[in-house]
């Protein structure tokens, strides 16, 4: 049947006569069905990808690309006036993750699918996501993010597991979101659900009866865990999704024959960060239950299972007391007492333990003595853990360590978000780049070519008309589409720097109300949501917010400068904010961004990057090479080691320095304090001088330099022009297909 016809006859009217929001109903249907007739992709050996986070975004568009739907799709719309983008926006956008971590398993599960591999992720089924983010007085507001519809991505599998915990047990339901390959098989997203959840115990925001595990169990993802009861209840969404996962391996292998004592051969789990560690003791506890004996059981599961670390900071690093294992999985104690004890057995090094003297549970430490992989994310990411947060574990296990650096999937990240430049690409080069990403290095010969650069810039001042007519429609700000668009969006962290770019912000201010004017007029967008309980982040978000409210208050500054704080960043907003970008701010202090995706989509869509030397940012540095990138601030060895000496101390900054000094005391000047409120901006003042852990001021005079320099740079059309072109030819490296393809030959072994 052909597609109009089918689409007709699912709305039981004609295309023209449908609305927007039928006709999404009824693609989602003929894309589920689509996805039905495909094979699934299959082996004797499967990846299981188990993650707390899966950041899908919406999968209408995705879906319909990577099935070879989408071109028709949008045609047979076209020809009844209407149009796919207007639909896309009746899709819910699930908030299944934070942020990089959850995207890069989103990324991932495409990859897998695209490359053929037998594979599933599984996960759990948040029924209000993460918390959609609200402004109110300059602050940011929680409320939840209800996504699941009456019809919707989800298939009840009908498939059933029981979860015990200490006094009480919980019936699981198994929904499948199916991932279609990039022309190429389907895998399934497994998200497990509790029977008995209870929606209405949200009432207000995003708060709720923490201690009724039956029936809050999958509300939220991550609820508030600054308090025993939060950290509890994560503790108790852990295992539900490790227990749960466990057992459905189990069954697939029963039903496919295999014998569990060779479960290595036929299965790898990937443990994504340590939110699912406890899958190593739950799948040792389900084997010994089958009769396999505790020693045999361990040595199973560390040739079953690998570890992704995606962080540096300590504290992000989980360990859990003991008392709160006992107080919710007391089955596991024992059997993490057994492993801690042999470890202790081989190992005097206290640093190794996976017990601590303080009766905690470090899961990073079980997962490396227990899975036959520990990988980082980015090239520098992996040296540091090597040579120093994880030195004492490879010296004892050099093998097991090895770098995967990360990667975005440019089905999602070009063809679907940037249509006019994939095509304009694939007219250039045709459309091998989209199998081997490598390809897009043949863009290169066309650098000095000027048609060609006028016809990147063209581009490029396209989306950025596009994208200022959404912010117009959603958030009613204006801004001037021939201005420099300069993006920072990621979560909201310390370390990550949005106060620094916040620093530039006032600098430029003061520069304009002082009468010198940039060359061209700036814009300045910034997307972040900060974790309800982290107030310094909160105070972060509130400032810009009054900057901005400053600004656009101010004639004599609006016309060269904007501030867009987006309201509730996700990844709809990141892919209609990321072709439009000019300068990608990836300005971390250098060491802690592990790796950073961000600024591969960016890259991709040819926007050049504002950073310093770490995560990715490195290997983005070394492919355009130096004259095509603006690096500044100290390195990450000069950071560890300032650490290490505690030889940074920010008020010295501050007061041997009348720059630093004025954009500081900015912050609390009688114009923001104004607008403000005192609290927040006083608490962020004070931090800034007094402790400033992640080194603002540290980087902010080279940060402000450089910058000007870039926006000079700017001003050379065709100079810019090459650098964009050269960006996005060189960021084929960074296809999560060439990332999954490395996972696969290094760990997982998979045909
Ligand atoms: C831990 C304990 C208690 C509560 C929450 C958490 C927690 C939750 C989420 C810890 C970490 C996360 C998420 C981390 C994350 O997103 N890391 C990012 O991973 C990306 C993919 O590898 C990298 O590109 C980023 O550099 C890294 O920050």
């Amino acid at each position: 049947m052909d597609l109009k016809q089918n689409l007709e006859n699912r709305l039981g009217t004609t295309l023209a006569q449908a609305d927007n929001t039928a006709i999404y109903y009824a693609l989602l249907g003929l894309t589920k069905d689509a996805c039905n007739d495909k094979e699934a992709n299959s082996g004797d050996k499967k990846i299981y990808y188990i993650s707390a986070e899966f950041l899908i975004g919406k999968l209408l568009s995705n879906n319909l690309i990577n099935l070879g739907l989408y071109e028709e799709v949008k045609n047979v719309l076209a020809e009844a006036g209407k149009s796919l983008s207007d639909i896309e926006e009746v899709e819910p956008e699930p908030s299944l993750g934070n942020g990089g971590l959850g995207r890069l398993a989103a990324c991932f599960m495409d990859s897998i699918a695209t490359l053929g591999l037998n594979g599933a992720g599984i996960g759990l089924n948040y029924h209000y996501g993460l918390f959609q983010q609200v402004f109110e007085n300059n602050k940011q507001k929680e409320v939840k993010n209800p996504w699941i519809e009456k019809e919707s991505w989800l298939v009840n599998t009908g498939i059933h597991f029981t979860v015990q915990y200490k006094d009480f047990a919980l019936n699981s339901t198994l929904y499948d979101i199916d991932v279609p390959g990039y022309e190429s098989g389907i895998n399934k997203l497994h998200l497990f659900d509790v029977d008995t959840l209870d929606e209405s115990l949200v009432q207000d925001g995003i708060s709720f009866d923490k201690h009724d595990i039956a029936k809050n169990l999958t509300l939220f993802l991550y609820p508030d865990d600054s308090d025993k009861a939060g950290e509890l209840l994560r503790i108790y969404q852990q295992y539900f999704m490790v227990s749960n996962g466990a057992q459905l391996i189990l069954k697939e292998m029963d039903e496919k024959g295999y014998d569990v004592r060779k479960m290595y051969d036929h299965v790898v789990i990937q443990i994504n960060d340590t939110h699912p560690s406890m899958v190593i003791p739950e799948m040792i506890r389900l084997l010994m239950e089958r009769g396999v004996d505790f020693d045999e059981a361990a040595d199973i599961v560390s040739k079953t299972c690998a570890y992704t670390n995606h962080t540096i900071l300590a504290e992000a690093l989980e360990k859990w007391p003991i008392s709160y294992l006992e107080e919710v999985v007391p089955q596991l104690m024992p059997i993490i007492r057994k492993l801690d004890e042999k470890v202790k057995a081989k190992y005097s090094d206290s640093r190794v333990v996976i017990i601590d003297g303080e009766n905690r549970v470090h899961m990073a430490h079980m997962d490396i003595h227990y899975g036959f992989s520990v990988n980082g994310v980015a090239a520098l990411h992996t040296d540091i853990l090597k040579e120093s947060e994880l030195k004492p574990f490879y010296d004892i296990y050099p093998d097991k360590f090895n770098n995967k650096t990360n990667g975005i999937t440019f089905r999602r990240w070009l063809m679907h978000c940037n249509p006019m430049l994939s095509d304009y690409i694939t007219e250039l080069i045709g459309d091998g780049w989209k199998k081997d990403a490598t390809e897009l290095e043949n863009l290169l010969k066309f650098q000095d070519n000027e048609d060609v650069l006028k016809k990147m810039l063209s581009i490029k001042d396209e989306n950025k008309k596009i994208l200022k007519k959404y912010l117009k429609d959603t958030q009613n700000v204006d801004i001037a589409d021939d201005s420099i668009f300069d993006i920072q969006i990621k979560r909201l962290h310390e370390y990550k720097r949005q106060q620094m770019n916040a620093l530039y912000l006032i600098y430029k201010y003061k520069e304009i109300k002082a009468g010198r004017l940039p060359e061209k007029p700036i814009t300045m967008i910034f997307g972040a949501k900060a974790a309800p309980a982290y107030i310094l982040a909160k105070d972060i978000i509130h400032l810009i917010l009054c900057m901005q409210q400053l600004i656009e208050n101010d004639p004599q500054v609006n016309p060269y400068l904007k501030v867009v704080m987006v309201e509730n960043y996700n990844v709809t907003k990141a892919s209609k904010l990321i072709p439009a970008c000019d300068i990608s701010e990836q300005i971390s202090l250098a060491s802690k961004e592990a790796s950073g995706t961000g600024n591969m989509k960016f890259m991709l869509n040819g926007a050049v990057t504002l950073g310093t030397m770490d995560g990715a940012n490195v290997e983005i540095h070394d492919l355009v090479g130096k004259d095509n990138i603006f690096i500044f601030g100290k390195s990450s060895d000069e950071v560890i080691k300032l650490y290490e000496t505690s030889g940074y101390v920010s008020r010295k900054f501050y007061d041997d320095d009348e720059v630093i000094k004025s954009l500081v005391d900015f912050i609390i000047s009688p114009e923001l304090m104004q607008i403000g409120d005192p609290t927040n901006l006083g608490r962020l003042y004070k931090e800034l001088i007094n402790k400033d852990w992640f080194m603002t001021l540290l980087d902010i005079k080279e940060y402000i330099d450089v910058k000007e320099k870039m926006m000079a740079a700017y001003t050379d059309r065709m100079a810019w022009a090459k650098m964009m072109l050269v960006n996005t030819a060189k960021a084929g490296f960074f296809s999560s297909d060439r990332t999954i393809a490395e996972y696969n030959n290094d760990i997982w072994k998979l045909k």
